[in-house]
């Protein structure tokens, strides 16, 4: 068996698949594609040119949650998708929320003006317009989704039943790359929905990648304890 995940890990897609493949308890091969500089006939593997891609032997597939939705069926132990048909597409329901609109709001909002902005420009730290900015549309625009998760969340330990789901691994990882610019849902405002956060990031599936990549944007120290 040899399965090979294409992308660079700070993508939430990447990561997304990275850690379902750990909590799967698979070994994978892991290639860090720049989508900006990808390497000759790369879009025979992703044909969008996006990351991630992946390859399981002569098996190409792209885009996470297909990848994902390949790895729950071709290695169906321990499952990561409920049986039940409603909780099922609840599940997918809350990935897909977090995918096509939590993170692409986070991306732009928070991880592109206060991280990735200033890295490239060799700052040490976004400057204070970008970071009222960012803070404005924490406050305006990230309280609609986080009301919601943490209504849908009620008492449970878990999203969708009573098990770990792609619902759980999404929501968590979509919140990843915002801790990297210390944005978190508050404790007092939102606390079943951050206790949620800080026990999957603690996780070894999650804290692991958060160990590798953070190195990158320097923001380890004090991020699960913020
Ligand atoms: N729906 C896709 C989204 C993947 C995606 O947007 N990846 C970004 C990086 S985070 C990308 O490759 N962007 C380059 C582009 O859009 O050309 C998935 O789930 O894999």
């Amino acid at each position: 068996m040899s399965l090979i995940v294409f992308g660079t890990s700070v993508s939430p897609f990447v990561r997304k698949v990275r850690i379902v493949l750990t909590e799967k308890g698979l070994f994978y091969r892991h290639e860090n594609v720049n989508e900006a500089k990808p390497p000759d006939g790369w879009r025979e593997l992703s044909p969008l040119g996006k990351i991630p891609a992946f390859k399981d032997c002569d098996r190409a597939l792209a885009g996470s949650s297909v990848i994902c939705a390949y790895l729950e069926r071709r290695f169906p132990i321990p499952p990561l998708y409920p049986t039940e048909p409603y909780d099922y597409a609840r599940a997918l329901w809350l990935e897909d929320y977090m995918d096509d609109g939590f993170v692409p709001l986070g991306r732009s909002k928070v991880f592109l003006p206060l991280i990735v902005e200033p890295l490239l420009a060799g700052k040490p730290e976004a400057d204070v317009a970008a970071q009222e900015a960012a803070g404005k549309a924490v406050d305006e625009e990230f309280p609609a989704f986080w009301d919601y998760l943490e209504r849908e969340l009620g008492e449970g330990e878990f999203f969708v039943g009573e098990h770990l789901t792609i619902a759980d691994i999404a929501i968590a990882n979509a919140h990843v790359n915002l801790r990297y610019a210390g944005v978190a849902p508050a404790r007092n405002r939102w606390p079943r929905l951050r206790a949620f956060l800080d026990r999957m990031h603690s996780r070894s599936s999650f804290s692991n990648l958060v160990k590798e990549e953070a190195p990158i944007f320097d923001r380890l120290s004090g991020w699960i304890s913020d």
